[in-house]
């Protein structure tokens, strides 16, 4: 008899999203509308967010499946966007294998004992799925509610996560990260190819649970130079894309302030690159290279400057893109805190009216 005699949830949320906008323009296939998320959509921007997390630290909201699934559902409710991202954060899988840290407010994930040496890298072990059961189950609530609206999984590339744990917070330079790197290129390499483990492990388990997509978000590798990026970085993200290669949904591969390592980070493996607002689509493209799709680029800021500024810029990105293979409407990076919702719901209209077909 076979295992397999039901399709899972899982098959059942993935088989409803497949034919949507924001997978197809994944695929490189025709859409009906040029497809809109945002990064950043689920959070602060939103004053049901703010509602629904008063009094709840934000780790803890990343493990109660009641919050992660209202959190998720409230900007795809609000805007329109083509796919819901997973309500969680990059440092969620740390603090599931033991790591010490905790997200202050107004500052950012901040670890309590930095990781510098080959005996604080012994802390790090592996994750298995059972170190984060409420993401699994958060999952299977989300893609049951979400329908043919596809749910995109992340996870925090191994440089990130590298700057998180040695810097111990949020850093502008990278010093304590680069001074390993640059070093000790042993320790760090293990260090890396330990966070690449960590990094595939949690992305798996999110397609298993039911995700249409993956993002890895490698925000601060911009950093880097491209030898560097090249030598140090790129091979532990292109295990993280190698170890969830044959698993049927695309990748997205995204960092700011990555224009000099756009065909690095194409050459690493992903489906579709993120692209941040110094570059336009049509020169990002040339640098990534044929055979990917593209993510972008409206630079954040541009919300704050009325309905016309939007509109203008937003078709800016629109007439760039206008020859991609793929392309996925986006932000170039986050959603700022206070940005107004409103110019996010009338931008999805926009672009959506402007692109259909
Ligand atoms: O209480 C709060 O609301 C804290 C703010 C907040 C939120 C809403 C943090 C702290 N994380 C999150 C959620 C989050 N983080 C999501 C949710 C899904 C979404 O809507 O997109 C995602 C995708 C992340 C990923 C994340 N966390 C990244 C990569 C994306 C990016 O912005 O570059 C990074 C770098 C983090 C670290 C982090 N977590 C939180 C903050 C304030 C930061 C950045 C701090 C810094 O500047 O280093």
């Amino acid at each position: 008899m076979s295992e397999r005699t039901e399709p899972s949830q899982q098959q059942t949320g993935r088989t409803a999203a497949h034919d949507s906008a924001f997978l197809r323009a994944c695929r490189r296939e025709p859409v009906p509308h040029t497809p809109v998320w945002f990064m950043r959509q689920a959070g602060r921007s939103l004053p049901e967010y703010r509602k629904v997390r008063e009094g709840i630290p934000m780790l803890e909201s990343c493990m109660r499946p009641d919050l992660v699934t209202e959190i998720t559902l409230q900007p795809v409710r609000r805007h329109n966007v083509d796919a819901a991202i997973f309500f969680s954060d990059i440092v969620v899988p740390l603090k599931a294998i033991g790591v010490d840290l905790d997200i202050k407010p107004g500052v950012g994930p901040v670890v309590a004992q930095p990781i510098r040496t080959r005996a604080d890298l012994d802390r790090l072990r592996a994750l298995d799925p059972s170190d984060v059961p409420y993401v699994t189950e958060a999952i299977g609530l989300l893609t049951a509610e979400l329908g043919t609206t596809p749910l995109i999984g992340f996870a925090g590339a191994p440089f990130t996560l590298a700057s998180y744990l040695v810097e111990g917070g949020p850093s502008r330079n990278h010093e304590h990260t680069k001074a390993l790197m640059y070093g000790d290129p042993e320790l760090w390499a293990d260090l890396l190819d330990r966070l690449a483990d960590i990094t595939a492990a949690f992305l798996k388990i999110q397609i298993e649970a039911g995700a249409s997509a993956v993002q890895l978000f490698d925000s601060w590798v911009g950093a880097l130079a491209p030898a560097d990026y090249r030598r140090s970085v790129m091979p532990a993200s292109t295990k993280v894309f190698d170890a969830v290669a044959g698993l049927g949904v695309p990748r997205i591969h995204f960092g700011v302030g990555t224009g000099e390592l756009l065909g690095l980070m194409g050459e690493a493996g992903a489906d579709v690159v993120g692209v941040d607002w110094r570059i336009p689509m049509d020169e990002a493209v040339r640098r990534v290279g044929p055979g990917k799709a593209l993510q972008g680029n409206l630079d954040p800021a541009v919300l704050f400057a009325g309905r016309e500024a939007v509109e203008t810029k937003a078709q800016e990105v629109l007439d760039a893109a206008a020859d991609l293979e793929g392309h996925v409407f986006n932000l170039g990076h986050g959603v700022l805190p206070t940005t107004d919702p409103d110019a996010l719901t009338r931008l999805v209209e926009y672009v959506h009216e402007r692109t259909a077909r």
